[in-house]
């Protein structure tokens, strides 16, 4: 019988990263009882006779964890030593040839960097696979692109239907694994069976900690949909009233909130952004640095982050900054300019004009039929909107002349606004500013007293919240608009401050067009 195997914590061993005087058999056994549900024996430079010593004390130490212990490329060696598997690379003995050299209880695992890599594993009896590699590592010198968190998610689908299980490997580690299981879901609900690491366990003084700490992640990950996977019921039972209701009511909490706001935004708009988030009853801060990010993500109630250009440092406060909100569960408004941070942290909201967000959805192969991106939307927007929400497992706001907010199952259409914010510079960052300051109300409101702190998507009603942002905003310029004061876009701007400043919930009612569709 073969071994049934957990491949939720899966360890590959790697003793040239062990901590200066730390004792591999020691690090391996402080893993295991941290969590590692099995471990891969990788020795890319013993001498047989050294591999075969390690291996030996290796089995022995997982037998009495009941872990299983699979042998890296060397069939040989797991055959002396009865291991319950063998792990190949595409340079290494091909599946079929192994099957025949090993026992039938042998589990086979394979290396797969991309679809083609992918299908011959299944041709070829594969147990499972190791897609990788995800992020940049130095472990291992890597040859091939790398396949990024988003990329997990279409090799996952091939795997539908079969028994073949999948492991991510490369970079992983307790900041990003998150970002790992929640990304990588396929379009199918096909999700990983576990994360592959070294270092990260390997590399530390206490590996104990650090499997203990993974471990729990994963647990929780595979606990289910109402943690990681919580978009599906976001705008459920929406109607345009309880819309409106509960527009009026965030708008009453966020002047007594007060949230600060942290937005990372292009220099051109930064002031302007911040006098917007000021005006609605929010505190921005505009911070950058990469070194204040991790203090900022425990007081800041959300994140907004719209850059036009990725330089080296406005990018890594980016990064950092995501990654650390993420950890605290508090809503990431994403303009989506820099499509590569997607593949380190995960938005509760998208927000971008037809020409972002169709890059955005060209980029990770969602089909452009339908799609004018030539002209200034698209043929379908809500179809649209509603694939991208889907596909990206956030809220995503479509901004234009009509708004379009969709959580992948619900969209809301939204009518207002006035022609003289396309004449007013980053009207679109704004309406950003907006939007992830009503998130962090939603959010701050969905807190729950003694709550885990482990999970990506922030809680609350971010379809809500997204809608408040837009409204508020929109309806506030055609007030300014129409004032007798207002003779054109210059006057325009000083006009809308008022307006947000003296903006009613009443009067939001009052113009408030929706539809839900
Ligand atoms: N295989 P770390 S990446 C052993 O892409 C290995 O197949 C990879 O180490 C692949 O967790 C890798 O320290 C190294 O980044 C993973
Ligand atoms: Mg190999």
């Amino acid at each position: 019988m073969t071994r049934t195997i957990d491949y939720s914590l899966y360890l590959v061993t790697g003793r040239e990263l062990l901590p200066q005087g730390k004792d591999y058999f020691e690090s391996l056994e402080e893993s295991l009882q941290g969590g590692v549900t099995v471990v891969q024996i990788r020795e890319k430079k013993a001498e047989t006779a050294e591999f075969l010593d390690i291996a030996l004390k290796s089995k022995a130490i997982c037998d009495r964890y009941n872990v299983p212990l699979i042998i890296n490329d060397r069939i040989d060696i797991a055959l002396a030593i009865d291991a319950d598997g063998i792990h190949v690379g595409q340079t290494d003995m091909p599946v079929s040839m192994a099957r025949k050299l090993l026992p039938q209880k042998c589990i086979i695992g394979v290396s797969c960097n991309n679809k083609e890599e992918l299908q011959k594993a299944l041709e070829n009896g594969a147990d499972y696979v190791g897609i990788g590699a995800i992020y940049a590592t130095q472990t291992k010198d890597l040859t091939k692109p790398l396949v990024g968190v988003r990329g997990i998610g279409p090799l996952l689908q091939m795997l539908d239907g079969t028994s073949v299980k999948a492991v991510a490997i490369g970079g992983i580690n307790s900041k990003n694994v998150l970002r790992v299981l929640h990304g990588s879901v396929s379009g199918t609900g096909h999700s990983l069976d576990g994360i592959a690491v070294v270092s990260a366990i390997v590399a530390l003084n206490q590996p104990r900690q650090a499997a203990s700490e993974l471990s729990e992640i994963l647990s929780e990950f595979k606990k289910g949909p109402s943690i990681f996977h919580g978009m599906s019921s976001a705008a459920n039972g929406h109607t345009t009233d309880s819309i409106t209701s509960g527009v009026v009511s965030l708008m009453n909490q966020i002047r007594t909130l007060n949230p600060l706001v942290h937005q990372i935004t292009n220099s051109v708009v930064t002031a302007q952004s911040a006098n917007i988030t000021i005006s609605i009853g929010a505190s921005p801060i505009m911070a950058t640095a990469v070194d204040e990010m991790s203090d900022l993500a425990t007081i800041c109630g959300a994140l907004l982050v719209n850059i036009g250009t990725l330089t080296p440092p406005a990018c890594a406060g980016m990064l950092a900054a995501g990654c650390h909100v993420n950890t605290w569960k508090k809503p990431i408004v994403f303009d989506p300019v820099g499509v590569d941070l997607l593949n380190k942290w995960q938005p509760s909201v998208i927000k971008g004009n037809a020409g972002e967000l169709a890059a955005l959805a060209g980029s990770i192969e969602v089909t452009s039929k339908g799609v004018d991106t030539v002209g200034n939307g698209f043929e379908d927007p809500v179809g649209f909107v509603t694939a991208l929400a889907r596909r990206e497992r956030c809220i995503v706001v479509l901004t234009g002349k009509t708004d379009y907010v969709s959580d992948g199952h619900t969209c809301a259409v939204l009518d207002n606004g006035h022609e003289f914010l396309g004449k007013m510079t980053g009207s679109g960052c704004a309406t950003g500013s907006c939007i992830a300051s009503f998130c962090a109300v939603a959010s701050a409101s969905a807190q729950t007293e003694g709550q885990s702190l482990r999970g990506v998507l922030a809680k609350g009603d971010m379809f809500l919240a997204s809608i408040a942002g837009i409204l508020v905003f929109n309806v506030a310029a055609e007030l300014a608009a129409a004032r007798d004061d207002v003779k054109g876009p210059g006057t325009f701007f000083p006009a809308l401050i008022d307006e947000l400043t003296s903006l009613t919930p009443e009067v939001v009612q009052e113009h408030i067009k929706i539809k839900i569709v």
